[in-house]
């Protein structure tokens, strides 16, 4: 069994320009990954970043501009980029919430943007992958929710969504028993990200009022949660994990100071 099974491997994080997928991208390197891919649509940003942990940390860092909601465009690269897929882990984290509106007011286009990127992206992503992760005796990590377990006013479709990654997150491991490969889940509440400001569509006022008061999770808290839950033997596979701020009790009640 390797001791350090982390190092020199190659790690494929999607959704890595911001928030937890750009903490989680930094901690592989910084766990002594030997190539990370790092996914995202904002191309400058992401090459300023990749640039930025080769530097921090002498890793080997490829930014690859990809949405990964595109089913053609994610066919293409693994066509003509095999190797971006060619991982020992896949953090499937690219994904966002839009909106609060209850189900009969709310808007179809925030509903089509949650399912395309935090459903089929994960698939288009993970279907690319998993051959090669077979093959690798690799890693999935899926960025669940608490909202796929428990659900809340307005949140309807985000929380069907994180139910949706969660029942993927099982099925993958159902389908790839016996490989060697591992699927972990990963469930945190309130992390303060961009993730409000997303949801919120840009109302600043109204995503920092989300974190108010209350000591959230950071970014680099989940990170560490997935290095650690990469880290151990081959033989042990974290299934599932659920993280909340110790203020945060359940999806509904948060302690504000
Ligand atoms: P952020 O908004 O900070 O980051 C989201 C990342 O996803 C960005 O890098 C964004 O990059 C990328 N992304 C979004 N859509 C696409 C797409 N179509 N293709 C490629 N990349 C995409 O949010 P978080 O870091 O908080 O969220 C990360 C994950 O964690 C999500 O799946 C979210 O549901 C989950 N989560 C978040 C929690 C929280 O409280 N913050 C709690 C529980 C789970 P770009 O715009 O450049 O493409
Ligand atoms: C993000 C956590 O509670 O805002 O998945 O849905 S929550």
């Amino acid at each position: 069994m390797p001791k350090h099974p982390l190092k020199g491997s190659r790690v494929l994080v999607t959704g890595a320009t911001a928030g937890i997928g750009a903490a989680t991208a930094e901690a592989f390197c910084a766990a002594g990954a030997g190539h990370v891919f790092v996914v995202g649509r904002r191309e400058p940003r992401l090459r300023d970043l990749a640039a930025r942990w080769a530097d921090a940390h002498a890793a080997h860092v490829t930014p690859v501009v990809l949405d990964v909601g595109d089913r053609q465009a994610v066919e293409r690269l693994a066509e003509q980029h095999p190797e971006v897929f060619d991982v020992d882990v896949l953090v499937n984290n690219a994904g966002l919430a839009r909106g609060t509106e209850p189900v009969q007011g709310a808007d179809l286009d925030d509903w089509d943007e949650m399912v395309r990127t935090n459903v089929n992206g994960l698939l288009y992503v993970t279907r690319a992958a998993l051959p090669r992760l077979v093959r690798r005796r690799g890693h999935v990590v899926n960025l669940g929710s608490v909202a796929g377990r428990w659900v809340y006013p307005g949140g309807a479709v985000y929380c069907a969504t994180k139910h949706a990654v969660r029942a993927l997150s099982e099925g993958i491991r159902l389908d790839v028993q016996g490989t060697g490969v591992r699927v972990t889940n990963i469930e945190p509440g309130l992390v303060e990200t961009e993730f409000s400001e997303v949801r919120f569509h840009g109302d600043t006022a109204r995503a920092d009022a989300v974190y108010a008061d209350t000591t959230p999770l950071t970014a680099e808290d989940v990170a560490e949660a997935i290095v650690w839950s990469c880290a151990g033997p081959g033989h042990v596979n974290v299934q599932e994990m659920v993280l909340y701020p110790t203020d945060q009790a359940s999806v509904r009640d948060v302690v504000r100071r």
